[in-house]
């Protein structure tokens, strides 16, 4: 029976987890059994680097994390990877900020993740490396003489060539990326692009099942849509409407109603655009002017980066004029929240929502859409409002899609999913919810590893511990 192994910049590790469990954590928790272990950096930054690998055990899985020096935490994290490559994915080329020091500082931590993590391995571990900071590191594992499968799963979109080769050494990243035995994508748009560079850039071309050979060495890439515990989530939304926390918010509305929107604070997921449109919305129909409040979650994010610095600067900007154009004595239009907050007081805030508005400009899939389906009462569910450039678009069509760079369409959009009548809202919410609750996360982890552990026979169930 082979041992999985994962692998991700950030390890959520137990000690620190709390009551807030992060996103990967919950995706990933049906595939981590006893025995699997989960490789990274500790979040810490230390004179001594990678030099020591830190062992924790909890419920049978084994937690090995490494420090990083302050130099490889700002050129490997904040400078490369989230300056760099997060832009470039998203399709920001006028954020993306290339210096090849940090180039190089990228390469030499995923060499050091690589020699820590080999004295970890077995010769019939399965190896399961997650996101963009790591994009690398099959290369550097195959250096060391490594011959296990590895498989990387890319959590972001990913650009066509046009834009992908405005990254210096963009060859280089696709050559590591095609060390890997399986390249897994949200959506066959991604997947389409990445193969499209593998073209152009390599002159290999792909079978349609997402298969090429590339100096000998077998690659597929695959499309495999993360999803939520849709089941857990909805438990979590109907108890969490009955706390304290749903009940004060709810009794803060008077007799009005409330539209979400819960997001990393991040250029990526269009909070300009939707204040604007929010502003947009009491213009165009004064009529919900009173009668709907708007509450925005936008928990602070890499706040070193000068662009996030600017980007919360404009928000604060926008909301506070938006409330003084529009506030009255005892009303606020955009109630605004710079924090995160916890996991199932979201689940309740999504269930007393009438609208929820996603509208990134740019997102690998969006799982705050899903779970707003999820936390919905069926007897009377709210409205999705989603961005057709969110992964999520491809699988969620029943929601209301709009361009997110159109103001004036988000605020049509909220008009409309207001004043929608409950026979249809309860119509799209029923196949919305449906493929919510097939597309899971315990689905995703089973494709994947099917594909990862035994390419040619396919099984249900991969046998993994
Ligand atoms: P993220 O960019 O972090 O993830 P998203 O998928 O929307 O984006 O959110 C991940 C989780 O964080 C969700 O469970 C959400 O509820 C939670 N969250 C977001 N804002 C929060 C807040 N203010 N307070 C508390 N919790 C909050 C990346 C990609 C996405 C992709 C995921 C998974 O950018 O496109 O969907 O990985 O692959």
């Amino acid at each position: 029976m082979s041992r999985l192994v994962v692998v991700s910049n950030r390890v959520p590790l137990p000690s620190e987890r709390g009551a807030k469990a992060g996103g990967l954590a919950v995706a990933l928790a049906d595939a981590l059994q006893p025995g699997s272990v989960w490789f990274g950096w500790s979040g810490r930054r230390s004179s001594r680097g990678s030099a020591t690998t830190h062992i924790q055990r909890s419920e049978g899985i084994t937690y090995a994390t490494i420090d990083l020096t302050e130099a490889d935490y700002h050129s490997f994290y904040v400078n490369f990877s989230n300056g760099a490559l997060w832009p470039l994915l998203h399709f920001r080329l006028g954020l993306l900020d290339f210096r090849s020091e940090d180039y190089a500082g990228y390469r030499a931590v995923n060499r050091q993740f690589a020699a820590a993590l080999v004295p970890l391995l077995r010769p019939d571990d399965v190896i399961w490396v997650h996101d963009y900071h790591l994009i690398p590191l099959a290369m550097e594992l195959r250096a060391l003489g490594v011959t296990n499968r590895i498989g990387f799963f890319l959590h972001t979109p990913f650009v066509p060539p046009a834009i992908f080769n405005a990254m210096p050494r963009s060859s280089e990243l696709l050559h590591g990326l095609c060390a890997y035995d399986i390249i897994g994508f949200h959506t066959r748009t991604y997947r389409s692009a990445f193969l499209d560079c593998v073209a152009e850039n390599m002159g290999v071309h792909a079978d349609s099942e997402g298969r090429f050979i590339w100096r000998g060495h077998h690659v597929r890439a695959i499309v495999d849509p993360i999803g939520i515990d849709a089941d857990g989530f909805t438990k979590c939304a109907i108890d969490a409407a009955r706390g304290a926390d749903a009940r004060a918010l709810r009794d803060s509305l008077g007799k009005g109603s409330l539209a979400i929107g819960v997001d990393r604070l991040d250029y990526s997921k269009g909070l300009i655009n939707r204040f604007e449109a929010i502003g947009r919305f009491f213009a165009n129909y004064p009529q919900h002017r009173r009668q709907l409040s708007f509450l925005q979650v936008a928990a602070r994010s890499r706040e070193e980066q000068g662009s996030y610095q600017r980007l919360r600067r404009e928000l604060d900007r926008i909301v506070g004029d938006t409330n003084g154009r529009y506030s009255e004595f005892d009303w606020t239009p955009l109630r605004y929240m710079t924090r995160a907050v916890k996991r199932d007081t979201l689940a309740g805030f999504f269930r007393l929502s009438r609208l929820a508005v996603v509208t990134p400009l740019r997102d690998g899939m969006n799982l705050v859409a899903k779970e707003y389906i999820a936390a919905q009462d069926p007897r009377d569910p709210g409205v999705l409002i989603l961005s057709r450039f969110a992964g999520a678009a491809e699988e969620l069509t029943e929601a209301l899609q709009v361009n997110p760079y159109d103001s004036d369409e988000i605020a049509e959009a909220m008009h409309i999913g207001l004043s929608m009548e409950l026979e249809e809202r309860q119509e799209r919410w029923r196949s919305l919810h449906k493929k919510v609750s097939a597309n899971t996360a315990q689905r995703f982890c089973t494709v994947f590893l099917k594909h990862l552990v035994h390419p040619e026979i396919n099984p249900e169930r991969p046998t993994l511990r």
